[in-house]
């Protein structure tokens, strides 16, 4: 048992169990309903406050700082507004499975129902998003729900979790316990290894596939880095295509030989292609999600789909599949890996070798091509030199949501887990500033890029005071493209080109808006100034806002249209540019 057993008052508690649960770091606002915790942090240096600018800023700060170390992000609000503003970013973390505990302070138990001022009924709103959430009325239930709410946070599939602590329980005393090794909650025991015999199905028919493919996800990258080191392995032995999505990129690295690169409505030409002709589909850590399935009666009709998740309530959900194995990648991919070098079945070589070739035709389409222009920075481009003059560093990329998210998952290669954090079962505006602050913060030596968009990079801007306060110098790279890009897509390609409130027309002059943070800013214009100018941001010691001039009306290929299978994509030189041309607002004025 960690931390004493004594007297505390509840507020005590809540800083002793954040400390016992090895909290270094939280994201924070204060209000009246918390200012016993604050009274309480203000008197101790053991874990450092990081104060935001809005409560939904702590949030995504929180998750990007979980999901690029693997531990639980914390996040300190007040109740009623602080509370309700930091419901976006609950919501995310669940959609995303990412650990977050959240305490919020409530209003006294004797005035809880009585239109208190700062009131609200915050369990009730976070029930449905989050994992678990708790109203602690009593100050001797403290100490056992702190502890649970770690657990759940970051156990089985990892969530968010909100401790609702009323002010007189922060003020009461009781007593106060450390967290226990062993667990005495019955109810909840995630299932961590999977049934070794559905294992030795899903390894015989993978050895039986003359069409294999590996189709990976987020939960790889829950289960932790051997995970992604296991299924390196399995790769090696198999050499099986692998596609990820979203989620998932990193686990397996873009640079290695049986990469097909991302897969979904955005994904390569391959990947989508490979997924619906496959003859075994193994899906490790993913959830079958829309953007990855399109069209559910014509989603890779003639497979056998193994699925590793491990929370039951993933396996059916949109896709049924042939043998589910419930239980954490890293335990199954071990089973697995030495179940496979044990049998003797092996994948017959010629029909893996013309499986290969068909892939290579796919990949010889270049779905990603685009044209490149001398005059004007193409966003694609923009992205190839942010990974060119970064890969050799300790990079960490997050970001907003758009056409930008698109192309940085296209053409950033990443090799690592959890160098990736991007807003992806939400599709949160906003997220990739905060995120990328609570990234800097847990590795304050390491490059911190948010990618951005113009209209995203707005919701959420307040936050680079925080940086500048925290010395937190992360990059925020705009690929400014003065509309709201892919909503502007969506309209040029399914509604007529109507282009109904997607532009933006009094925009910031972004680099005087870095400076009057007390940021730098930089901007690039042309091509030929854009390596320049990434450098200079790459080595000012400071927060950087770059405001990166692109072409205003690209869009982003390959494309699944809403409701298309895999194989209805939308090549880059197959959508009209003519639409484009005859772009106009309301008012009628051209936009190009
Ligand atoms: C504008 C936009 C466009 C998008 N386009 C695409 C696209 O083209 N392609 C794409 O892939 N996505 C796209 N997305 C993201 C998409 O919406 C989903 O978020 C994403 O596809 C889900 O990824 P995932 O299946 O890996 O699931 P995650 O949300 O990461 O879920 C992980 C799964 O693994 C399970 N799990 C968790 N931990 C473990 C563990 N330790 N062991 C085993 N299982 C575990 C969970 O139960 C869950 O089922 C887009 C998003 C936006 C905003
Ligand atoms: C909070 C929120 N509101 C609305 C949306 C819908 N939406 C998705 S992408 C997008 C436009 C994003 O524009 P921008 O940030 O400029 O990125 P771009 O697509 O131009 O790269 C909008 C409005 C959203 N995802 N999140």
């Amino acid at each position: 048992m960690t931390g004493s057993s004594r007297e505390m008052t509840g507020a005590e508690m809540v800083v002793q169990a954040l400390k016992d649960n090895g909290v270094e770091d939280i994201f924070g606002y204060p209000g009246g309903a918390v200012l016993p915790i604050y009274d309480e942090l203000f008197q101790q240096d053991e874990i450092v406050h990081v104060l935001v600018r809005h409560e939904q800023g702590a949030g995504h700060a929180a998750e990007g700082y979980a999901r690029s170390t693997g531990k639980v992000g914390v996040v300190l609000v007040t109740s009623g507004p602080g509370a309700t503003n930091v419901v976006t970013a609950l919501q995310d973390a669940l959609m995303d499975s990412i650990p977050l505990v959240c305490i919020s302070g409530q209003v006294p138990t004797p005035l809880i129902g009585s239109d208190a001022f700062q009131e609200c009924d915050t369990v009730g709103i976070t029930r449905p998003c989050t994992k678990h959430n708790w109203l602690v009325r009593d100050v001797n239930d403290l100490p056992r729900v702190l502890h649970e709410a770690f657990r759940i946070a970051q156990t089985g599939r990892p969530g968010p979790v909100v401790v609702d602590i009323p002010k007189d329980v922060q003020f009461a005393t009781g007593e106060y316990v450390g967290p226990s090794p062993v667990t005495e909650q019955k109810s909840y025991q995630p299932k961590l290894q999977g049934d070794l015999d559905s294992i030795r199905e899903a390894v015989q028919l993978m050895s039986e596939a003359r069409k294999p493919i590996l189709y990976t996800g987020g939960g790889v990258i829950n289960s932790g880095s051997e995970a992604s080191h296991l299924l390196r392995e399995l790769v090696q032995l198999t050499d099986f295509p692998i596609t990820s999505t979203l989620m998932g990129l990193g686990a397996y690295p873009a640079s290695g030989k049986n990469w097909m690169g991302m897969l979904g409505m955005h994904g390569t030409y391959e990947a989508n292609m490979a997924m619906h002709d496959c003859d075994v589909m193994v899906c490790i850590g993913a959830r079958f999600d829309d953007r990855i399935t399109g069209r559910l009666d014509a989603f890779s009709p003639n497979s056998k789909k193994i699925h590793i998740d491990i929370d039951p309530s993933s396996i059916n959900k949109n896709v049924h599949v042939d043998i589910p194995i419930i239980g954490d990648c890293g335990h199954v991919l071990e089973d697995m890996v030495r179940l496979w070098r044990a049998s003797s079945t092996r994948v017959e070589n010629k029909a893996l070798a013309g499986w290969w070739e068909q892939i290579d035709k796919w990949r010889a389409r270049n779905s990603l091509a685009y044209t490149p222009n001398k005059d004007v920075i193409m966003p694609q481009y923009a992205m190839q030199r942010i990974y060119e003059l970064t890969k050799d560093r300790e990079t960490y990329i997050t970001t907003e949501v758009g056409q930008h998210q698109m192309w940085a998952a296209q053409f950033y290669g990443f090799e690592e887990p959890n160098r990736w954090m991007t807003s992806g079962g939400l599709g949160t505006m906003g997220y990739g500033l905060p995120a990328a602050l609570g990234v800097q913060i847990a590795h304050p030596d390491a490059l911190v890029i948010d990618i951005a968009g113009d209209a995203s990079v707005q919701m959420t801007i307040q936050e680079m005071s925080t940086a500048v306060q925290y010395e937190a110098p992360i990059k925020i790279f705009i690929l400014n493209n003065q509309y709201m890009g892919m909503v502007r897509q969506w309209q040029q390609l399914l509604h007529g080109n109507r282009l109904s409130h997607s532009y933006t027309e009094a925009m910031p002059d972004f680099v005087k808006l870095a400076e009057a943070y007390g940021c730098v800013g930089l901007r690039a214009e042309k091509p030929g100034e854009l390596d320049d100018a990434i450098n200079e941001m790459i080595s000012v010691d400071k927060p950087v806002i770059f405001d990166c001039r692109v072409a205003n009306l690209a869009n982003c290929f390959p494309m699944i249209p809403s409701g298309k299978a895999h194989n209805e994509m939308l090549l880059p030189d197959e959508a009209t540019d003519e639409a484009v041309a005859n772009a106009i607002d309301k008012k009628g004025k051209a936009l190009v």
